[in-house]
């Protein structure tokens, strides 16, 4: 007998199929149903070495200006938070990536902010905070439809399985519940992913960094955009320096969607929106 491994492609019964039109799209479908997919940023060499760069240092001056031993007591030391507000515009644009700004407006219906971007080390041969299973919206125990927020962790460095690629568990973000630890143990998956991808996640998908087994530190920037009803980590508009910004740009980062102060600051907005 002639076994063959051949995956079926004819149907029956069928009365409604997804049908993508392009890559973004099939990361898109990807996303919402397993949770995770990897993504293309178009970046060259040269760009991926400037961000590298930079990454290093934005990182040394943060560690200046924080000082080691009180971001390690706060278990801080391998983040860098809010890149984009430390001047430069490397990160600005990384966050405004086109393929990644398309996408986004695939998978989050209507408008979407950035919560925040974090510079992320795992470093080698030791845990870091982002190492224990979490989701981005954390303490949330809820499913939605559709996604409210999408993690886009930017790969500085190549993600393989020995410097700790981040682990998923696949379609997570469509239970409330943490699974049993039986069931983390066998359905964990690692993703690995070439520097300069996205990874991108659905935030409510429970994710993982894996234990970094070389002597490199493996570093990423992460970026939460979720629909503008969730306040940002820290007010990235009142961070930002003289840079212009299109008014897409200034949206996006959250310029307009700022809590009004008063109710006369409110309705002072709305007489403008409406004029
Ligand atoms: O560093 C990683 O692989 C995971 C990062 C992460 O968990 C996060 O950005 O929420």
């Amino acid at each position: 007998m002639i076994l063959d491994h051949k995956i079926p492609s004819a149907t029956y019964g069928i009365l409604q199929q997804n049908t993508p039109a392009s890559s973004l799209d099939e990361a898109a479908e990807q996303v919402k149903n397993l949770g995770y997919a990897v993504l293309d940023s178009g970046y060259s060499a040269l760009e991926l070495e400037n961000i590298s760069n930079e990454f290093n240092q934005v990182r040394e001056r943060y560690i200046q200006t924080n000082g080691e031993s009180h971001l390690r007591s706060i278990n801080e030391f391998h983040t860098i938070r809010a890149l984009l507000t430390h001047g430069g515009e490397t990160f600005l644009k990384l966050a405004f990536n086109p393929n990644l700004i398309s996408i986004l407006k695939i998978l989050i219906s209507g408008k979407f902010i950035l919560n925040q971007q974090n510079g992320i080390v795992n470093p080698p041969q030791e845990t870091y905070n982002q190492s224990a299973w979490h989701r981005d919206l954390p303490y949330q125990h809820f499913v939605s439809t559709k996604p409210l927020a999408i993690n886009a962790l930017f790969c500085v460095d190549d993600f393989t399985l020995e410097n700790g690629s981040t682990f998923v568990l696949p379609a997570s973000h469509k239970s409330e519940a943490y699974p049993s630890e039986g069931y983390v143990q066998k359905r964990a998956i690692q993703v690995e992913a070439k520097a300069g991808a996205f990874i991108l996640l659905d935030c409510m998908m429970f994710h993982a960094g894996g234990f970094n087994k070389t002597n490199s530190m493996r570093r990423a920037v992460n970026h939460v955009f979720n629909i503008p009803y969730f306040k940002q980590q820290i007010n990235i508009p009142i961070n930002m320096k003289n840079i212009n910004l299109s008014s897409e740009e200034q949206e996006i980062l959250g310029f307009n969607y700022a809590e009004s102060v008063s109710i006369s600051s409110f309705l002072l907005k709305r007489s403008r929106e409406i004029l």
